[in-house]
Parts: structure tokens; sequence; C-alpha cells
């Protein structure tokens, strides 16, 4: 059976056994087992720490948490009242159905509205889906967000958001490199200026590599990437998100709670998303992030 809907979570199987799992919480991608054109066995290609919490209480550490409306601390008035990372990875999702089950791959949207619970901190029109789409070697994630404002007044009633998806990437971190992002601008998260701002820098490195804490907010962005180890790699190719950053906090990582044991060696987190500046959508438009992260053929396996 190529789907199948739990009370939680929706599991998706290709007839070429890669297979994927999406938590209703925070319409949160929490594995993805794919093989490669090489090597058809299906290995985990997500890292989720073994303490995260998948029961909603908390945002899950790991997989692919959706980022929406604000990325990190809001900026925006709009945003005041969120949390880090906005709401969309902390509120249960809706299922709206299949969208597509055949040969190619099994796809599935779950959807999100204002609910009384959101509107108390974001009393905005918006309606978000999110089509996830497993084929042999592949999962899409596509989000969807639609200003779902009727008026006709003016000045027109625009949404303003950022968007991103929280990839966290299982890859050996000592040695994995992220590329192509030489001569990118980039904001250091790691660091700061006396206005207590991250540092802007240009990328130098021809490949980027997280051995040491890493934070980087990568602006104007090619929008594909290749996240590669010595046997393995993945392809991340998207559509409108403009910016990508680069995160693992290395030994750091011990301090965050839900964070397993050595878990910040396990994974690199590689984020496109829209997160310098705002998307500005009118009133009945929508606007479409799209990312297809494919396995790249590996030469040997690691067990990681
Ligand atoms: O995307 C990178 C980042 O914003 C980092 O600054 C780091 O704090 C991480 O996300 C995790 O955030 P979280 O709210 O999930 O603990």
């Amino acid at each position: 059976m190529p789907l199948e809907k739990l009370q939680d979570r929706v599991l998706l199987k290709h007839p070429k056994d890669s297979s994927a799992e999406i938590l209703f919480y925070g319409a949160t991608v929490i594995s993805w087992k794919s093989g490669s054109t090489k090597n058809p066995d299906p290995l985990e290609r997500l890292f989720v720490s073994s303490k995260a919490a998948l029961d909603g209480s908390k945002p899950v550490r790991g997989g692919i948490p959706i980022v929406f409306p604000c990325f990190g601390a809001p900026i925006h008035l709009e945003h005041a009242k969120l949390g880090q990372h906005g709401f969309a990875r902390s509120e249960v999702w809706q299922w709206d159905g299949t969208v597509m089950d055949n040969e190619a791959g099994v796809s599935i949207k779950l959807t999100l509205e204002p609910t009384e619970k959101i509107k108390r901190v974001y009393d905005r029109p918006f309606h978000l889906s999110y089509v996830v789409t497993l084929a042999e070697h592949q999962l899409s994630t596509d989000l969807h967000l639609k200003n779902s404002s009727t008026s006709t007044t003016f000045p027109p009633d625009v949404l303003e958001f950022q968007a991103l998806l929280h990839n966290y990437i299982r890859a050996p971190a000592e040695q994995v490199l992220v590329t192509p992002l030489q001569q990118l601008s980039y904001y250091d998260k790691t660091e700061s200026t006396e206005q207590g701002r991250a540092s802007a820098k240009v990328e130098q490195r021809a490949a980027v590599d997280v051995k040491k804490a890493t934070d980087s907010v990568y602006e104007n962005a090619p929008q594909k990437y290749e996240i590669t180890w010595p046997g393995g790699g993945i392809e991340i190719r998207t559509k409108n998100f403009k910016d990508v950053v680069v995160w693992n906090p290395q030994v750091g990582g011990s301090k965050i709670v839900d964070m397993e044991d050595g878990g910040w060696e396990r994974y690199v987190c590689v984020e496109p998303g829209f997160v310098r500046g705002f998307v500005k959508l009118e009133p009945g438009k929508t606007w479409i992030g799209q990312q297809v992260m494919t396995v790249i053929a590996e030469e040997r396996r690691l067990a990681l």
C-alpha cells in the first residue's frame, strides 16, 4: 500500500522501497528512506534526535520543520507576538488528501488555516498547504501560501512573511561539504557586531564545512546545492527560496535539551528559505516555495 494514514502521521511507500513519514504536528517530515541509483537499499536520509518529542509538545528536533512566518526571533511588527521560527512547525496541520499515486511517485497534501489559537498571535489572512512527494530517489516538499484576504480596501491587505525548510540532513558533520556558496554574502550568526547584529561576510571557501560551530545565512544563493561526504550525498534544488542557511552547533549542541548525545556529529542543517527581507503577497495571490532533494549516487556506504 503506497500510503497509510495513522492518527498522528502519514506514511508514504514507493514500490521501489523508498519511504517517508510525515507528522500532522508541524507537517514535519520525520523520515525519508531512500537508496541511490548505485545502491538500492534504503537508508535514512534525515536526522531526528532520539530525544525529540514527537507528541506535539514542542517542535521536532530534526526532520524538516517548517519555519513560517518569521525566521528566528520576529523582527516584523506583524510577527511581534510570535516565538522563534513562527507557528507552522508547532501547529497540527489538516489532512487534505492524496495528490498523486502512480509509478512516478506518491504525493499528499496537508493544510493549515487560521485557528482561534493562531489568530491570538497572528491574525492575518493566510491559507498554507504543503505537498510532499516521494519518488524512488527523491523527496519533494512544496509550501504554498495563499493570501486569503478578500478585502478590496486601499492599501491592499498585503502579507509579509519569511519561510524556510529547516532540513536536518543525516551526514557525518566532520566530513560533510556544502557547495556552491563561494562569493555569496552571508551573515555569521555565531559572531556579532558591536551593535549586536550578526556579522556580514563574503564566503571565500569553495566548499563549506561545519567542523566548527556554524550558523550562516547566505543571501541570494544559487538554489541548487550539493551536500557531500565520502560515500554519499544529497542534492537540493529549490524555487523561490532565494536564501540558504547552513547550521551545525558542534559541541554547543549539548546545550540543546532535546538533542541526543553527540547528535550534532550526525547531521548538517541546509535550509533553503526566504529569510532576508520579506515575501510580499497581495490579496488573492499564491506564493510557492519548492524543494527537491535527490540522493546522489554513492560509491560506498557509510554506517551513520
Ligand atoms: O536555522 C538556524 C537556526 O536559526 C539556528 O540559529 C539555531 O538556533 C537553529 O535554527 C535551531 O532553532 P530551534 O528554534 O529549532 O532551536
